[in-house]
């Protein structure tokens, strides 16, 4: 079976790669796999933006799981943005230095209380018989007082996670996955797409 992931993101697919390793698919990203095609995410919410990613790529490709991942930073404070609304907020091209930066700019004068955040991932799946799931895992932490770390990508240098006392630009990418949105999410629809085609073999 072959899993295709519809994203154009290089970052986050290193990290799905990982966690999808164990799995017996051949996994392979868009560009792998020789899809062009251009999804306008104008859903409102996570799992929508996922699934229009997702359907937009099953359209063309054959008997593949398509898996999409759509994802972001929720901070509180700001009521809830960037949200669904992450990769384009400042515009797409604005490097996640001057995003971040800009970030603890607008939460300079708040208490550690008001500073709550988390990163959400919608992981959806439209399997080779148009059956479609989609799965959704957080990780709550909150924004750093400054910029730290040098792994990860995006908004990982400024996403502080109490539990480990670092942000998740601290952690290695194994370490990340284990707790993560993207990880947790990934997991559970691992589990789905196990437990669905033994279920469908039992079947037969
Ligand atoms: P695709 O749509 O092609 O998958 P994208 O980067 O546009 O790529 P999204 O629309 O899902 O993906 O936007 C997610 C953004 O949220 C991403 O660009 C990061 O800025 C941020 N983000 C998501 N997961 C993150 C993580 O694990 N660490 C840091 N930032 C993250």
């Amino acid at each position: 079976m072959k899993i295709i992931f519809a994203t154009g993101n290089e970052n986050k697919m290193k990290e799905i790669r990982e966690i999808m390793a164990d799995l017996h698919c051949e996994v392979l990203s868009m560009k792998e796999a020789g899809i062009v095609v251009e999804v306008e995410e104008d859903g409102e919410t996570f799992e929508e933006n996922a699934q229009i990613k997702a359907r937009a790529i099953a359209e063309v490709a054959k008997d593949a799981i398509v898996l999409a991942d759509d994802s972001g930073l929720e901070i509180d404070f700001l009521n809830k943005e960037p949200g669904v609304r992450s990769s384009r907020f400042m515009g797409v091209d604005t490097p996640y230095t001057i995003k971040n930066q800009h970030i603890l700019e607008l939460l300079k004068e708040t208490e550690e209380e008001q500073r709550s955040a988390r990163f959400v991932c919608a992981i959806a799946a439209v399997l080779p018989d148009k059956k479609e799931k989609v799965i959704r895992a957080t990780i709550e932490g909150q924004i750093a007082k400054e910029s730290i770390g040098e792994e990860g990508f995006g908004y990982d240098p400024i996403f502080y996670v109490p539990e480990f006392g670092c942000t998740t630009a601290e952690l290695s990418m194994e370490q990340k996955n284990k707790i993560s949105h993207r990880g947790k999410a990934l997991a559970k629809m691992k589990k789905f797409i196990i437990e669905y085609y033994g279920m469908q073999k039992q079947s037969k």
